[in-house]
Parts: structure tokens; C-alpha cells; sequence
């Protein structure tokens, strides 16, 4: 896994050097979930597609930004879904974005992800990569080097909200339980990234990033294999929950279709116990 890891290390290199110097224009093309694509995520897409285009260990790629997936090497081992530059439209307003990567061995499914990782490009480049085995762990890049800056681990309770989707496509009872929290004496953390959002939440030790359901999007926005999972597989090695509106884990979906989404919570253990017994079992 490790040649995985050193290959998306390369990767948060050249793409955030494509993000300091490319033209953050729109290009005239829309990505598989019908939106928009900006010239940096064809550009990034490109740089990802050409970094695991030599790398043996993996069998395909699935892109946010590609209908279908991509075969690399028949006898590889692991597919890679990733959405290259998550949050682009907010590079132009120099806010922090991302990348992220889920690797799965056999079907791209949740009970398949052996290891996932995350890249935000603020005003440094970090990175986080999780496998099986112990906490996640948290690199800082220093020039061309990533160097390990320590484990990652939530505690039981946390003090931030993060509650995406539009609030007037909200239920009632989702509501009531972000209102709840801020009633408690939560803060309110959040930019429309995901990937600064959750890494916020995961190195400030702890609360609740949720994108549910919304009447506008029934099935939430975030896409579950290159999005969800890997973030799920991240909170979950950290110690936390990540669980859908039913409050079944995330790292038990299966897609039906390589862009499907999902409502998804991720948090503390406070936090996810919490939403599940105001909702019940329904979230
Ligand atoms: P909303 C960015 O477009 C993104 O896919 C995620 O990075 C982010 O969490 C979400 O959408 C924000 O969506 O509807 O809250 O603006």
C-alpha cells in the first residue's frame, strides 16, 4: 500500500502546484454527475490518471470526473476511486480544497476498502492515509517531503458543527438536531469543502459533519465510493462513527451505480449516538 500512498503524495504535489499557476476557468464539459467541470479538474484528473498509469499494483481507476472506469493493468490488485479536486469552485475564492482517494480490493463496495487517504491544499499541503491497521496518519509537506506529524484520533465528544445541504430542503427532525447541538454550545465550522471540513473536525479532536438527505436530494450530494467511504474508513480507524439516515454504517453500502450517493454523518461517538436516538433508527 505503501507505493499507493508515495504515488498520491506526487500527486498532491503536482496538483497543487496546477492549482497556484492553472486557469481557474470553467471548461466546456460536465463530469458524471452532470456538473460543471472547471479546466483544474479536468487537469487534475489528468495528473492522477498519469501518477497510477505506471503503477502495477492497481486493476482500474473510477473518477468522479468519468462516467465509467478506467482498466490500467489486468493483473493489478486494487481499484482506486477518487474525486480528484473536491471543492474546486472554491479555489477561486482561495479557499482550501482536496482530493481524495478510496482503494478497494475486488467490487468497489463498502466491506472492500482496505485503505483510503485525503489530500488538502491550504495554506500547506497535508495529507492523511488510513489502511487496517492502527489510526490514520496525519503528513505535513516541507518542500517536496511529506513529513508524519503524528496518529490521528477523535475523542468521544467534540465542539464543532459542519451542517451541509441547504437548510430549507432540510426535515424537520434533522433540524431540530443541528439546532440541538448548537444549543448545547457547539460552533458552527463550515466552508462547502469536505475534505477541509472533515479534516477540521478530525485534528480539532471531535463533533459532526452531516449531509443529509434533503427534498431537493433525497439521496444527499456526496458521492459514496470516492467521497463517503473513504472518509467513513478515516473516521472510523480514528475512533468515530460515519453512518447514512438509516444509521447503517457507510462502510456497508453498495453502490449500484459507480456515482451513487448517500446521506452521510460522520463524527465522535457523542455526536453519532446522539443523532441516532433523535432520529431513532431513521437519520
Ligand atoms: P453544499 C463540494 O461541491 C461538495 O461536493 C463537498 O466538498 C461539500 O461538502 C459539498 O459539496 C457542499 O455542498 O450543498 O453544502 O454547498
Amino acid at each position: 500500500m505503501q507505493t499507493i500512498f508515495n504515488t498520491i503524495k506526487t500527486i498532491a504535489l503536482k496538483i497543487d502546484h496546477a492549482i497556484k499557476t492553472e486557469d481557474l476557468g470553467y471548461s466546456s464539459t460536465e463530469n458524471a454527475s452532470g456538473e460543471e467541470q472547471l479546466k483544474l479538474d479536468v487537469k487534475s484528473d489528468y495528473i492522477v490518471e498519469q501518477a497510477f498509469m505506471d503503477v502495477s499494483l492497481v486493476k482500474a481507476l473510477v473518477s468522479e470526473e468519468k462516467e465509467e472506469v478506467l482498466p490500467i493493468n489486468e493483473h493489478g490488485v486494487y481499484t482506486v476511486c477518487y474525486d480528484p479536486l473536491d471543492g474546486s469552485s472554491l479555489a477561486d475564492v482561495n479557499l482550501s480544497v482536496g482530493s481524495i482517494f478510496g482503494i478497494y480490493e475486488g467490487e468497489p463496495k463498502g466491506e472492500n476498502l482496505v485503505a483510503s487517504a485525503y489530500v488538502v491544499y491550504g495554506p500547506r499541503i497535508e495529507l492523511v492515509t488510513a489502511s487496517k491497521k492502527g489510526k490514520p496518519l496525519h503528513y505535513r509537506a516541507q518542500g517536496e517531503e511529506f513529513n508524519l506529524i503524528g496518529e490521528v484520533s477523535l475523542g468521544q465528544k467534540g465542539k464543532l458543527n459542519a451542517p451541509g445541504g441547504t437548510q430549507q430542503n432540510w426535515s424537520a427532525a434533522h433540524k431540530k438536531f443541528i439546532d440541538s447541538l448548537f444549543a448545547e454550545g457547539y460552533r458552527l465550522r463550515y466552508s462547502g469543502g469536505m475534505v477541509p471540513d472533515l479534516h477540521q473536525i478530525l485534528l480539532k479532536g471531535g463533533g459532526l459533519f452531516s449531509y443529509p438527505g434533503t427534498s431537493d436530494k433525497p439521496e444527499g450530494k456526496l458521492r459514496q465510493l470516492f467521497e463517503v467511504m473513504p472518509f467513513a474508513f478515516i473516521y472510523e480507524q480514528a475512533g468515530g462513527q460515519a453512518i447514512d439516515n438509516n444509521g447503517t454504517r457507510l462502510l456497508e453500502l453498495v453502490p449500484k451505480h459507480l456515482h451513487d450517493t448517500s446521506p452521510c454523518f460522520f463524527g465522535s461517538n457523542y455526536e453519532i449516538e446522539a443523532l441516532k436516538k433523535t432520529y431513532g433508527a431513521k437519520a
